[in-house]
């Protein structure tokens, strides 16, 4: 029966391909009256236009398992009051908002009141620590933030005065003897009237910043336009099988790209009902919500999968069996590879397969995918969804994309491996690093986006992935950057040096490993490293920091003086060492006979 609605709704890949164009798509949005596309508009005005006010947009499930729905109606109205309040408030359009929040329906009202007002919204991940607050504030120039009490006082406080520029601190839950220096979110928004015109919006205008971690440096910021709005509707159809009625699950953080694309404009611009989780993992209450409030489709991510594989045991009775998920009909997963296991364990556990999909915050929308309404293809992160021309390019040296005279070669036989590319121009393409123009110029050649990410592709163009073409980690899904682990680890008065790696980990896919060289006064016993450990997890918060640190003598360096982390990387899990001879200092990590480059 699946099957059957999918194909029913969906074309095959093939004929899909041939017929898709951007242009043409773009008449599924309803578009400003005067040309313009606005985010908010898309998902919250169109929908009172159309006569569907009275549609839930949300399905809020909170901690204790009670429910309360919210209409398309009430959320325009609680994100024009947020829309009125900045402008009350005073911030020039272009200007950002910062929420710290977990999922919760005044996230909601708060990003599309920012997005309807012309704002640029940017989230941030609520696991983080004061220091990765701090940081992105400061570099994103922050001027409102909305959050919580609490998290107010644990991360924001503390660093508030490296905030120069954040004028505007808004708390959900203010209580008696609000903290100084902040609002009240309640007491301002009902004052606020609740009805807002959506000003022109240029389709090129930014929308959204969101931080992701590179090799080296501060966090990149990527810039998103309002016209994403148009590859996050496609896609949500195209590689999610989303459509008029569907009631829609996606248990992203909403600090993190994903949370937003599809956590929040997605299914709003659909006209869908989406589930609203308050509450924390755990599988008998995930089993509960995709039961109880009739999920149909199912956006997640290889750890959460690999989670709940492991609350079943084989042999026993599934969780998922004692729970009635007749009403779900797609389940798709992102964020890190999927194994053949999971796709098996979907077809098993849940009735169905799992889709992998692909996609990176630069991206801001899925690009490649085991499309709706094709067979998947365990292993694979799928085909380039249409509208989207991808390559694997020849690599150099250095293990990314070679660029000579400018051009990048396309490697065309199948299963050759190099790096990930995608030719630049689809609607949801991110627009610059903030700051950092040289940094984003570098992320293209000769036309193409290069994603930094090693790949190979097979027979009918299914794409694998291979792996990661520089240091990021990916932990459950989320992307960590070791320089930034290693400048907190520095901070520290007994480390003289840091390096951080990611281990590879059966539940997380990886996890943070700091290799960490001790001051000589400071003895490498159990007490500093728990030290070490707990002042990483202050200063990051625990999704960053540190969850192994080993303690020792001197780091391999290159000749330009950087820690070689694809060294220590290979030496904790036994691998061969590769090119070595860019290596200033070298002490084989199994001794045997001194290494000439020894000094
Ligand atoms: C959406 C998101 C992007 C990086 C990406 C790649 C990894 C994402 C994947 C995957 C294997 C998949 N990644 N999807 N690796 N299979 N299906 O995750 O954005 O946080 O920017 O991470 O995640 O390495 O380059 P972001």
């Amino acid at each position: 029966m699946n099957a059957l609605w999918v194909t029913h709704v969906m074309p095959d890949y093939e004929s899909a391909r041939d017929t898709f164009s951007w242009r043409r798509e773009r008449s599924r949005l309803a578009g400003l009256p005067d040309g313009g596309i606005n985010i908010g508009y898309e998902a919250v005005d169109r929908h009172l236009r159309e006569g569907h006010g009275e549609r839930v947009a949300l399905c809020c499930v909170a901690r204790d398992g009670s429910v309360r729905t919210v209409t398309f109606a009430r959320l325009a109205a609680e994100s024009s009051r947020f829309a009125h309040v900045l402008d009350s408030l005073g911030l020039k359009r272009g200007e950002r908002v910062f929420t710290l929040l977990g999922r919760r329906s005044e996230l909601y009202s708060t990003v599309l009141g920012t997005l309807r007002a012309g704002r640029v919204l940017c989230p941030l991940f609520a696991a983080f620590g004061p220091e990765p607050v701090a940081l992105r504030m400061e570099l994103g120039n922050a001027r409102a933030l909305v959050t919580t009490r609490d998290l107010y006082e644990r991360k924001v406080a503390p660093v508030r005065s490296r905030l120069p520029h954040l004028r505007h601190v808004m708390l959900l839950d203010p209580g008696a003897d609000p903290p100084p220096d902040t609002l009240s979110f309640p007491a301002l928004t009902a004052a606020a009237p609740d009805a807002y015109t959506v000003s022109p919006t240029d389709p090129a205008e930014p929308a959204l910043l969101h931080f992701t971690s590179g090799t080296t440096g501060t966090p990149k910021g990527a810039v998103h336009v309002h016209e994403a709005v148009l590859a996050h509707h496609v896609t949500a159809a195209y590689a999610l099988d989303l459509h008029e009625g569907d009631v829609f699950w996606c248990t992203a953080d909403p600090g993190w790209v994903t949370g937003m694309s599809y956590g929040i404009i997605a299914p709003l611009t659909h006209g869908v009902t989406t589930v609203v989780d308050e509450g924390e993992f755990a599988p008998g209450r995930w089993y509960g919500i995709l039961a109880d409030q009739h999920v149909t489709v199912w956006y997640t991510a290889p750890t959460a999968l690999r989670m709940l594989m492991r609350a079943a045991p084989r042999g026993e009775p599934t969780p998922a069996a004692r729970h009635d998920l007749s009403s779900l009909r797609f389940v798709a997963s992102v964020g890190e590879p999927l194994h053949p296991g999971a796709v098996h364990w979907g077809r098993e556990a849940l009735g169905l397969p799992v889709h992998d999909t692909w996609w990176q915050t630069e991206t801001g929308a899925i690009m490649i995918a085991n499309f709706a309404a094709d067979p998947v293809q365990p292993g694979s992160m799928g085909r380039p969804i249409p509208g989207v021309e991808a390559a694997v390019l020849a690599c150099g040296e250095d293990g990314r994309a070679a660029i000579i005279d400018g051009h990048v070669q396309i490697l065309q036989e199948p299963g050759s491996e190099g790096e990930l590319a995608l030719r630049a121009g689809w609607p949801s393409m991110f627009r610059g690093y903030l700051h950092e123009p040289h940094r984003y110029e570098g992320c293209f050649a000769d036309g193409w986006y290069l994603t930094g990410d090693l790949v190979s592709r097979h027979t009918g163009g299914w794409y694998w992935f291979v792996g990661r073409a520089d240091d990021v980690i990916k932990s459950a899904g989320h992307l960590i950057g070791p320089f930034e682990v290693e400048s907190a680890l520095m901070e520290h008065p007994a480390v003289a040096e840091a390096g951080v790696i990611g281990r590879p980990d059966p539940l997380a896919g990886a996890i943070v490993k700091a290799f960490v060289v001790p001051l000589p006064e400071y003895p490498p016993d159990i007490e500093l490293r728990h030290d070490v450990l707990a002042f990483a997890r202050r200063r990051l918060g625990p999704a960053v920091a540190p969850r192994e640190i080993e303690f020792v003598e001197d780091l391999p360096h290159t000749r330009s003086g950087r820690v070689m982390r694809r060294l220590l990387r290979a030496r904790e899990l036994g691998l061969p060492e590769g090119d070595v001879s860019t290596l200033e200092t070298y002490r084989p990590a199994v001794t045997t006979e001194p290494s000439g480059k020894d000094p």
